[in-house]
Formats: structure tokens, sequence, C-alpha cells
């Protein structure tokens, strides 16, 4: 069983890059809720929904989230009505929050609607939010406290952050199936996410970093940095402003006692000395997932 955590995208792409070589059936993901929001009364999880979409291949690549073939008329009309629209919620996609939220209000859990709308997309990665408790990430702005999708959507991720909390996680437990797959997996592996927004919620759910610490040498990461930036989104400006640096020496740094081997680009090739320095061995290949070919290379390197 090999088990990545994950947060939305460039997980969704590790899932997918595994799912050519290995039945998916043996690969488990464990997914970041901390983005996660109650919007118009509906229960929303885009990193769900983003491995959910990639991996039946109803992703719209182009917007890079959401659902293909796409239409937005409920949120025009929501516009008319003078209604929150500034989180754009597609007429495809609402059928997801539409149906999760009617489930968790009978009192289904997170991973129960998780599992059964994977199934009934045809998606054979298990999926499984870390927790089905509360957690919520929140950034200490230049503006003030932002939720996830406030400073990520509303405020297109511009602001400078000088804090990041998990609201509550010292609260939530991992589910048992988290837990079960974490002690059972014959590779963990974290996927090349935002390290801080993505990575570090599942990480603050009590018990999981622990496990991580205890399963080293089985715990690989592949880097989101290629050449000092971050392939997509603001991974590379919050270390920045948080004091780490946005190379892998300092991703090498942050992860050091979780993982035994940082999966680094070949432009990169140059950090590997300081990177095992640190006690992290340093494994160089190509990383970014351009197509099928470059995908299913990585996949099988790590
Ligand atoms: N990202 C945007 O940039 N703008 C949006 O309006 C937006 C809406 C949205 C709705 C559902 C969903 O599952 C994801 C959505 N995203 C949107 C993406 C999402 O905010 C982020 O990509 C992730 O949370 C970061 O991993």
């Amino acid at each position: 069983m090999i088990v990545v955590l994950s947060g939305g995208v460039g997980a969704a792409r590790m899932l997918r890059a595994l799912s050519y070589l290995h039945d998916p059936t043996d690969i488990t993901a464990i997914v970041n809720v901390g983005d996660d929001l109650v919007l118009h009364g509906l229960t929303i999880c885009p990193d769900i929904d983003s491995i959910t979409y990639t991996l039946s291949g109803l992703n719209d690549e182009v917007r890079g989230w959401g659902l293909t073939d796409e239409s937005w008329r409920v949120m025009g009309e929501l516009g008319e009505l003078g209604g929150e629209n500034w989180f754009s919620l597609g007429d495809r996609d609402l059928a997801t929050h539409l149906y999760r939220s009617e489930r968790m209000s009978r009192g289904a859990t997170k991973s129960d609607v998780t599992t059964e709308i994977a199934t009934r997309r045809g998606v054979a990665v298990k999926l499984l939010p870390v927790t089905d408790d509360e957690l919520s990430t929140v950034l200490d702005t230049e503006i003030g406290r932002l939720s996830f999708q406030q400073y990520f959507v509303q405020h297109h991720h511009s602001v400078a952050v000088s804090a990041i909390h998990f609201e509550n996680a010292d609260r939530a437990r991992p589910t048992p199936q988290v837990v079960a797959a974490l002690a059972s997996a014959s590779q963990i592996i974290i996927a090349p996410s935002n390290p801080l927004l993505s990575i570090d919620p599942i990480l603050a759910v009590p018990g999981v970093r622990e496990i991580l610490i205890a399963r080293r040498e089985h715990v690989i990461a592949v880097s989101p940095f290629i050449g000092g930036a971050a392939i997509k989104g603001p991974a590379d400006r919050l270390m920045n402003e948080l004091g780490h640096g946005a190379n892998n020496v300092a991703l090498a740094s942050y992860y050091k006692e979780l993982i035994g081997t940082l999966v680094i680009d070949t432009l990169d090739a140059h950090e590997s000395a300081a990177i095992e320095a640190l006690g992290v061995r340093a494994h160089v290949v190509p990383t970014l997932m351009k197509d099928e070919a470059t995908s299913r290379a990585l996949a099988a390197s790590v």
C-alpha cells in the first residue's frame, strides 16, 4: 500500500502518475481539509474535489480546479440577488456540494461522503480526509486575519502573511482509516503540494506527525520547488515570508524529522550535498509532470 499526503492539484497529478504504474486500489490519499469551507449552507472540500475530479478525468485542466464543460448560471443569478459570489461554484460542481451537504446533514461523515462520491465517479484510489473533525486554516496577513479561501481566492494570495494557524487542529482526531493506512503503508509519499498550506494542516492533526517520525525511513517527499520557485501557487512566497526560504535545502530542513528522502528536480542537482548534510537523501530526477510520459517517469523513480 502506497500512502500519499495530499493537497489539491499537485497531489492529484502525483496520484494520477502513481495510478499509471500501480493498481489504484493499492494507493491511498490522505487529504488536507484545512481549505474546506461552508458557503451558502454547503460544505465544500476543494482538495478532496480536485483529486476526485482529476482521477475521474473530469477536472478542468486549463482552469486547474473544478469540472470541465462547466457553466455558471447559478452564480450569475446569485450575483443578481446580491449574494456572495466571490467563490465561484459552477453549476455542475454544485451537485457535489449539494450531495455532500445533504448527506452530512443526515449524519454521514466527510469520510463516508468522500468514498461515496469517489465510488460513483469511478475513482479506485482510496481518498481519506485526514480528519472528520473541524479543522480550518486561517492566516494572519497585512490586512488582518483571513480564512484560507478569503486569502487564496478573494485576495488572490497576494497579501503578505505573518502567521498560519490551523484552528481546532488540537481537538481533531485522525480517522481510524488514516491511522491504519499510515501504520501499514509500505511507502509514504508527501506530494509536491504546498508544505505550509496543504501538508502542515495534515501534520497538525495530533498523532499524524508522530507516525511519520516513527516511519521516517519509509517517508519520501517530492519537492514542489524547481529553481527556487513553486511549480504553482504561493508556496515560494509564503516560505520566504515566514523565514524558511523557497528552495529544496530549506524544504529538507523543514521536513527533516519526517522524511528519509527528498526528490528534487535535475535543475536543482547542486542542492544535493547541502540536503544530504541535513541527514536527508537527495534523489534527483525531472519532477515536472508535464504529460503522461513525464508523470510516469517521476512515479517510477519515486
Ligand atoms: N479557485 C479560484 O481561484 N477561484 C474560485 O472561485 C474557486 C472556486 C472553487 C470552487 C470549488 C472548488 O473545489 C475549488 C475552487 N477553487 C477556486 C480552487 C481552490 O480555491 C484552491 O485551488 C484550493 O483550495 C487550493 O488547493
